[in-house]
C-alpha cells in the first residue's frame, strides 16, 4: 500500500502589507496630540480607516466626530489622513477651533493638482469611489471645474464643455487596474484627455497589489486584514480574486475568519491593507498556525522606505 502524503498547508504573507507612511504619520499626529494637550483631543471622522485604530484611540480620549461643527469653540480638532477640502478649513477657523492637519501629503498633492488644472480652466474627471471622504476633500478644491466618475456608466455618460482641455486625476487608494480601464474608457470619448503630472495612486496601494497578485494563483483562500470602509483594504481583495485565488475575504480580526473558509484549503494567502497594525496580522497567523497553517513564506514584491514628517503644526512643539 501506497502512503498518500497530506498537501503542505502553508501561508503566504503579502510584503509589502499594512501601515503606509501617511497613515502612520496620521495616528502618530493624534498620539502626539495627546500626550501634549492631553484628552479630550476631537478629530473629524476616522483618522484612518481602521477599527482597532480608531477604538484604541477612542479609550485613550479621541473624541472622533463627523463634522467640524461638533467640535465645542476653541477646541483642537485633527484632520483625518484622507483629507479636507477648503470649506471644512473655513469652518473650522470661523469656530475658532485649533487644527492639526494629519491629511497624507500625498493626498494633498492630489489637491495641488486640482487647484492647477482648475486654474488654467480645465474639466477635471476624478476617478473616485462616491461618497469616500479622500474624493469630497479633493473635488472640494475646485467643485466647479471637477466632476467624479465612479462607475463604467459614468465614464460614458460625463460631458465636458470643451474635449481638447480635459484631464483625469483619481483617488489615491483605487485598483491599478481598474482605473486604467476607466481612463481607456474616457481616452475613447476624450481623446485629448490630459494624464496627471504623476501617478495619483499612491505607492503604498500599487505595491500592495503588486504583491498579492504575486502570490494570488498560488492561494486557495487570502485573507485581507482592513475594514469595510477601508478603500485600499477592500481592493486588495478585489485583486486577489482577478489575480487567481480561489477565494478572498476581508476581514477586521482573526476571530472574524469563518472555519468554513478553510475547508480544502492547502495555501492561504495574507496580507492587510494600508491602515492596518501589523499585530491584527500577527494575531491572524498565530491563529491559522493553531489550526495548522504554521508554516509561513514572505512573498516580497518590493521594499518601502518611505517616511514623511509630522503635521507642521506639530513640528515646532
Ligand atoms: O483606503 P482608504 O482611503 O479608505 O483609507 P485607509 O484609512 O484605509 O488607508 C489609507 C489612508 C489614509
Ligand atoms: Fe497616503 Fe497612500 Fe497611505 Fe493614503 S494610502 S495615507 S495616500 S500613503
Amino acid at each position: 500500500m501506497t502512503a498518500v502524503s497530506e498537501p503542505v498547508k502553508r501561508v503566504l504573507l503579502a510584503k509589502p502589507r499594512g501601515y503606509c507612511a501617511g497613515v502612520d504619520r496620521a495616528v502618530v499626529a493624534v498620539e502626539k496630540a495627546l500626550e501634549l494637550y492631553g484628552p479630550p483631543v476631537y478629530v473629524r471622522k476616522e483618522i484612518v480607516h481602521n477599527r482597532h485604530v480608531v477604538e484604541s484611540l477612542r479609550e485613550r480620549g479621541v473624541i472622533f466626530v463627523e463634522e467640524t461643527s461638533e467640535v465645542p469653540e476653541g477646541e483642537l480638532v485633527v484632520f483625518s489622513a484622507h483629507g479636507v477640502s477648503p470649506a471644512v478649513r473655513a469652518e473650522a477657523e470661523e469656530r475658532n477651533l485649533r487644527t492639526i492637519d494629519a491629511t497624507c501629503p500625498l493626498v494633498t498633492k492630489v489637491h495641488k493638482e486640482v487647484n492647477r488644472f482648475a486654474r488654467e480652466d480645465y474639466d477635471i474627471l476624478l476617478i473616485g469611489h462616491e461618497g469616500h471622504e479622500e474624493v469630497e476633500g479633493t473635488a472640494g478644491e475646485a467643485p466647479t471645474h471637477v466632476q467624479l466618475v465612479d462607475t463604467a456608466e459614468d465614464a460614458a455618460k460625463v460631458e465636458v464643455r470643451d474635449p481638447s482641455k480635459v484631464v483625469w486625476l483619481s483617488q489615491t487608494t483605487l485598483s491599478v487596474d481598474e482605473t486604467m480601464e476607466r481612463v481607456d474608457q474616457l481616452k475613447g470619448r476624450f481623446p485629448n484627455l490630459a494624464d496627471p503630472p504623476s501617478d495619483d495612486i499612491c505607492y503604498a496601494t500599487s505595491n500592495r497589489q503588486t504583491a498579492v497578485k504575486a502570490m494570488a494563483a498560488e492561494c486557495d483562500l487570502v485573507l485581507v486584514v482592513g475594514s469595510k470602509n477601508s478603500s485600499n483594504s477592500q481592493r486588495l481583495v478585489e485583486v486577489a480574486k482577478q489575480a487567481g485565488a480561489r477565494d478572498a475575504h476581508l476581514i477586521d480580526f482573526a476571530r472574524e475568519v469563518d472555519e468554513k473558509w478553510l475547508e480544502g484549503v492547502t495555501t492561504v494567502g495574507v496580507t492587510s491593507g494600508a491602515s492596518v497594525p501589523d499585530v491584527l496580522v500577527m494575531d491572524l497567523l498565530a491563529w491559522l498556525s493553531e489550526r495548522g497553517w504554521g508554516e509561513v513564506q514572505e512573498v516580497t514584491t518590493a521594499n518601502e522606505k518611505i517616511a514623511f514628517a509630522l503635521p507642521r503644526e506639530l513640528r515646532s512643539v
